[in-house]
């Protein structure tokens, strides 16, 4: 179980914010809508299939005959590009703006339904002559910018698998994702602005196709207009080869259940794991939890995920789920504080942005920079704000609802993972009577239990595993080639049910508290990271002997990566200083990306570690998080962590 000794203040948390007796009154959803899917869940998910367009209408809802991997809608067919864009387009909606997009250094654009329309068909066809077939994968990495849109799309329109990996991965996470699927064409961009400057991406893909062969093609985004290498025959630019296609062209239906992407996320060892998705019931729970859980009115609504494109967050909440809706969304590229700290607020004034969807890391920035930056702006147009990614802490969400809603907008704080698809656990905003902190209850339609070692079920007021006990349409159907890890990660550990890794609390009313990650993924600003991936990088430099990671509890990020390394031998005292811990935060960066740089990294002479050699994480958590040192009876040498403590004594 995590140790989390703040959970039983939170659980003592007794305010309440029910919606407003307006806001109630107009919400999409009400709350028979818990009864009517518990009643029959299939009917149900059945009835939200029908908000999407089938060129062939599914008679099947669920098939769960080969458990645990279920097929949704299985004998209905049709085209996630044409029901995110096309339908619109021909409903007469040509014209509705279907994203503002806003530049970092300050350039818009203003994208309608018929002008995305245009650019898939060019994509679509762009693809079609490379040679790319229903089934292949295609791998982006891409800044924040509309063309990744395009591409995803493109990729939908004629059934090929897109795999986006996130622009803040580096080189060597690229090659592992692109060999991992077998892409052969990439789509990227010269580079991104970030943090007021261009910020270039081809050298990566350059050097990560140095060790994947296999790819023959690559479409550049020109951005930044940066200096930007083009290697011949293989390198082209979108605007040239997707600028010349023509913008006809007819989608085809396919299988509810052919595969739409795959998304990388962090498992327990260092090997990422290719997350798969399919077309008809991923595209069901999107639009259903878009339209439900932010009660949007697609007329009126102005949407923002402030969230990157390359985490499932921007795939559900950017991309499928508010186009499959037909709504106006907002999409921004840079950081919240370039070139100032009311960035974001300046944007919600501009567009009258009515829905905000963030994760609690940025919110905790937000207020350490003070409420007097939101204070210089109108965001009276906000009716409601949502929070995903991480626990978010009572303080934040008060604040949040203080501060950024007014006092009056629900928040909505929903719990999910790559591998849900879509929000699983969060209040009805027209509904529920939010507690600051709580994820509250599974929606309808969705099924969750926290249950014991054994799997039972445990009583209100205690903890335990968080476990989906139904399947669910937006579900992950497996592992992307490695049928048995999804077998074995999610439905091994408790019987006939799945396990989402992370630790809850139910409260005395049976509302969900979800306490984080109980295995060693660590949660960073949002982002997933395996503690092992970043221990591989800190060994792999030359004077690193053994490392482990932990995540800290962290004010800022949620939680911080702190590293513990042993040296190699031979290393000299003087060659032990802050220079070499500078180097090494450096090496993981170049290693993994700049979010796994570590916060701290501790030179020590031993770790502790079980019998069967196993590091025990959880005592190096407690010196991370400058706490009394828990069971050591475990270790195969007890003694180990007096050293550990005498050892950083002396160094500090
Ligand atoms: C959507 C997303 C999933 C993990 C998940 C949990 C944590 C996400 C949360 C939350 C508490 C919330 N998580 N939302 N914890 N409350 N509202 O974040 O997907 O990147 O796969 O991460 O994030 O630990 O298991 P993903």
């Amino acid at each position: 179980m995590p140790e989390n000794p703040a959970i039983d203040n939170l659980l003592n948390e007794t305010r309440r914010f029910p919606p407003s007796k307006d806001f109630a009154a107009n919400a999409n959803v009400t709350e028979e809508a818990y009864a009517e899917a518990d009643a029959d869940f299939e009917a149900f998910w059945a009835k939200q299939a029908r908000r999407l367009t089938w060129e062939t209408e599914p008679t099947q809802n669920l098939d769960w005959s080969n458990p645990p991997f279920a097929k949704w809608f299985a004998d209905g067919k049709l085209n996630a590009a044409y029901n995110c864009v096309d339908r619109h387009v021909e409903a007469g909606k040509g014209d509705k703006v279907a994203y503002y997009f806003e530049g970092e250094p300050g350039d818009t654009r203003t994208i309608t339904y018929a002008d995305l329309k245009d650019e898939i068909s060019r994509g679509a066809n762009a693809l079609i002559e490379l040679g790319v077939k229903a089934g292949d994968t295609v791998a982006i990495y891409m800044p924040m910018i509309p063309e990744t849109i395009f591409a995803m799309l493109s990729c939908a329109r004629i059934g090929a698998i897109h795999t986006v990996v996130f622009g803040g991965f580096s080189a060597d996470a690229l090659s592992t994702r692109i060999q991992d699927c077998n892409a052969k064409v990439v789509v990227t961009a010269d580079g991104g602005y970030r943090r007021g400057a261009p910020s270039a991406l081809k050298p990566a893909v350059d050097k990560a196709l140095e060790s994947c062969p296999d790819v023959h093609t690559v479409l550049v985004v020109e951005r930044t207009k940066q200096d930007t290498h083009m290697q011949d025959g293989r390198d082209k630019w979108w605007h040239d080869y997707v600028g010349k296609q023509s913008s006809e062209h007819t989608p085809e239906a396919f299988d509810a259940e052919h595969p739409l992407y795959v998304m990388y996320t962090s498992g327990t060892t260092g090997k990422p794991k290719g997350i798969l998705h399919t077309t008809g019931g991923y595209l069901v729970g999107c639009a259903y939890t878009h339209w439900a859980l932010f009660d949007l009115k697609a007329d009126t609504d102005i949407f923002w995920t402030a969230a990157d494109v390359g985490w499932v967050t921007g795939h559900s909440y950017i991309v499928y789920g508010p186009l499959a809706n037909g709504t106006t969304s907002v999409m921004y590229e840079g950081t919240p504080e370039t070139p100032h700290r009311g960035r974001w607020w300046e944007i919600v004034q501009k567009y009258k942005v009515t829905i905000l969807y963030c994760a609690p890391t940025v919110i905790r920035t937000f207020m350490k920079w003070g409420e007097e930056v939101p204070a210089r702006f109108d965001l009276t147009s906000l009716r409601l704000i949502g929070s995903v990614g991480e626990p978010i802490n009572p303080e934040a969400w008060i604040w949040y609802r203080r501060v950024i809603g007014a006092d009056r907008t629900p928040v909505v704080d929903t719990w999910w993972q790559t591998e849900t698809g879509s929000s699983m656990i969060a209040p009805l905003p027209g509904v529920t009577a939010a507690k600051p902190g709580s994820a509250m209850r599974a929606i309808p339609g969705i099924f969750t239990d926290v249950v014991d070692d054994t799997g039972k079920s445990v009583p209100n007021g205690s903890g335990g595993y968080l476990v989906v006990t139904k399947p669910w349409p937006s579900m992950l159907r497996t592992v992307y080639g490695d049928d048995q890890r999804y077998v074995d990660t999610y439905w091994s550990r408790f019987k006939d049910v799945y396990f989402a890794g992370d630790g809850a609390k139910k409260d005395g009313d049976g509302d969900v508290w979800v306490l984080g990650r109980v295995d060693d993924v660590m949660n960073v600003s949002g982002h997933r990271m395996s503690t092992t991936e970043i221990e591989s990088a800190l060994v792999s430099h030359v004077k690193v002997a053994e490392a482990a990671v932990v995540g800290a509890t962290d004010a800022d990020t949620g939680q911080a990566i702190v590293a513990f390394v042993i040296l190699r031998g031979e290393l000299p005292e003087e060659e032990q200083g802050p220079e070499l811990i500078t180097e090494l935060r450096n090496h993981v960066s170049t290693q993994i990306g700049p979010i796994a740089k570590p916060r701290q990294i501790m030179v020590v002479q031993e770790l502790p570690k079980t019998r069967s050699g196993k590091i025990m994480r959880r005592l190096l958590r407690d010196i991370a998080e400058k706490r009394e040192i828990g069971d050591v009876t475990t270790l195969a040498d007890s003694t180990v962590m007096d050293l550990i403590q005498e050892n950083l004594a002396k160094s500090t």
